[in-house]
């Protein structure tokens, strides 16, 4: 069996990309909100989901959690759906870090 070093085959075995999800400010969802998906979809301690939260608040925007690919698309969904269900406009992005 031979195994082909090329560069053009080293090229492509790239490390997967992490990425972002951001938390995105709005005017009418509650604090109280806020912080329950902090703590239960991000698993932040209550007192880093209210200092999250306020500098969401205050900046626009704010990184709640650092994860691979899958496992950020699968927050961004969790967060918008529930969010939507209690018709809150909370939206998350995932970016890539
Ligand atoms: N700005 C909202 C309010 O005043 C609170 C809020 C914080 C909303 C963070 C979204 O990602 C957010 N009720």
């Amino acid at each position: 069996m031979s195994t082909d070093l090329s560069t053009d085959t080293l090229t492509k075995l790239k490390v997967p990309s992490l990425y972002k999800v951001i938390l995105l400010n709005d005017d009418y969802t509650p604090m109280d909100f806020v912080m329950q998906v902090l703590e239960e979809i991000f698993n932040k301690t209550a007192a880093q989901a209210q200092a999250l939260c306020m500098e969401v608040h205050q900046a626009g925007r704010g990184i709640a959690g650092i994860y691979s690919k899958e496992v950020a698309e699968q927050k961004v969904y969790e967060v918008n759906t529930v969010a939507r269900s209690y018709r809150h406009p909370l939206k998350t992005i995932a970016e890539v870090a």
